[in-house]
């Protein structure tokens, strides 16, 4: 393998050693962070580009600064990429995270004070659909909706009473620990019948809707959020889907001469961010021409394949899990009627190599600091090659951990071993690729 960080290794050796060491630990680890998985070196070379050092603040085509005609051919592929993969109208791939590119949903479609509807963190929900502790909840207000804790499933009839009974303005259909598939037509009726914006956040899911094996929320969602990183295998960073007309321009926005697609853009750029980071968005768009393969559809199928193979192999072995399985690509096992907690047993894990984290589970009885749950995703596994014969082998992992938890440093080293072994029979991509 070609020497990778040449300038690095002789002129800041501390840093590449950290490079070094950490590439050693994704290749010898069972990456299983639902939210992780390993971009390609295309990506990385697109984000390690001259572009970092580029000034463009604007939009292609109306820029504040100078010398910014190939900065709009960068900017111009990703949003024409963006809009091919997932057949929309408009696209602006300027946020710089996920949580960057929701704080503009916000700015673009409500006031503050406004009331907002979206599953609570401890419910599988994420921090900027209107968690207490994230400006989401602090400047708008949630009105919760969650997996009912007896099936793991959301219900979307107990979803419409509290929309009508609230009415709040906008409906967030998105999460960051839910297994099973949204509904978004179902979800498109409730905010239909209380003129409501309805935003997917797509951020955890968007490989398996660009594979086919998750319903598509464009034909039904004002705006449509994601990462880049993810299981999208990009670099970390945010986009905005939108539709270019406003379904509630004469109700809500009578006074605004701008339209859906103008209020997204203007709220990321000049509302919330400066010059867009380029080199971020050459590697995006890096990302969204793989995602257009076949090859990447067929990933996003595996994923899921996966994800049933690893639950149904945990499953057989008498582990529960919330909700009852997946449907996606990630698993919670429910350590509720177990002595050790969610976090005992994540730590327990990375000790041997299998990298998730604590997660509460619907029903949790424990504090968010421990809870009762451990969320595990086959994303990075997917990106490796692995296949459902190598789930079991997961699953005999993730058992025999689970089994010596009170004694794990005695068993940690062996474990840790044979994971290493394994993970060296596959191609790490951007790593050993
Ligand atoms: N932090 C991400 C996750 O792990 O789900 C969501 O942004």
């Amino acid at each position: 393998m070609t020497e990778r960080y040449p300038h690095l290794k002789v002129e800041d050796p501390e840093i590449y050693d950290l490079i070094q060491k950490q590439a050693e630990f994704e290749s010898t680890t069972l990456k299983m962070i639902a939210s992780e998985s390993f971009a390609s070196l295309r990506v990385m070379e697109a984000c390690g580009s001259i572009f970092t050092n580029k000034y463009a603040e604007g939009y292609p085509g109306a820029r504040y600064y100078e010398g910014n005609e190939f900065a709009d051919g960068i900017e111009n592929l990703a949003r024409d990429r963006a809009k091919e993969l997932f057949g929309a109208e408009h696209a602006n791939v300027q946020p710089y995270s996920g949580s960057p590119a929701n704080q503009a949903v916000y700015r673009a479609l409500l006031k503050p004070g406004d009331k907002i509807m979206g599953m609570p963190v401890s419910e599988g929900g994420h921090l900027t659909h209107g968690w207490k502790v994230s400006f989401s909840g602090q400047d708008y207000v949630q009105v919760p909706y969650g997996p009912d804790p007896e099936t793991g499933h959301i219900d979307m009839n107990k979803v419409r009473e509290i929309a009508l009974a609230e009415r709040p303005k906008m409906i967030w259909a998105g999460t960051s620990a839910y297994p099973h598939l949204l509904d978004y037509s179902a979800f498109a009726d409730i905010a239909r019948e209380i003129d409501a914006y309805l935003v997917a956040d797509i951020a955890h899911i968007n490989a398996l809707i660009i594979a086919g094996v998750h319903p598509d929320p464009v034909p039904y969602c004002d705006i449509v959020s994601s990462t880049a990183h993810k299981m999208l295998r990009g670099p970390r960073a945010g986009f905005l889907l939108s539709k270019i007309d406003d379904r509630y321009q004469q109700k809500y926005h009578a006074t605004s001469k701008f339209n859906l697609a103008q209020r997204v853009d203007r709220a990321v750029f000049p509302g919330l961010q400066g010059g867009p980071h380029l080199h971020i968005i050459a590697g995006m768009a890096a990302a969204f021409k793989f995602a257009l393969s076949d090859e990447f559809k067929d990933y996003g199928q595996q994923i899921v394949k996966n994800a049933k193979a690893l639950a149904a192999a945990l499953m057989a072995r008498g582990y529960d899990l919330a909700g009852g399985g997946t449907d996606t690509h990630l698993l919670i096992l429910d350590f509720r009627k177990k002595d050790f907690t969610g976090k005992d047993a994540s730590k327990a894990l990375a000790k041997c190599g299998i990298i998730g984290n604590f997660n509460m589970v619907p029903g949790d009885h424990r504090s968010p600091f421990v809870t009762s749950g451990v969320r595990l995703g086959t994303p990075s596994l997917t990106s490796m090659g692995m296949k459902e014969a190598d789930m079991e082998k997961v699953a005999a992992w993730i058992d025999r951990v689970c089994q010596n938890i009170d004694k794990i440093d005695d068993v940690a080293p062996a474990i840790r071993q044979e994971i290493a072994d394994f993970c060296k029979s596959f191609k790490i991509p951007g790593i050993s690729e």
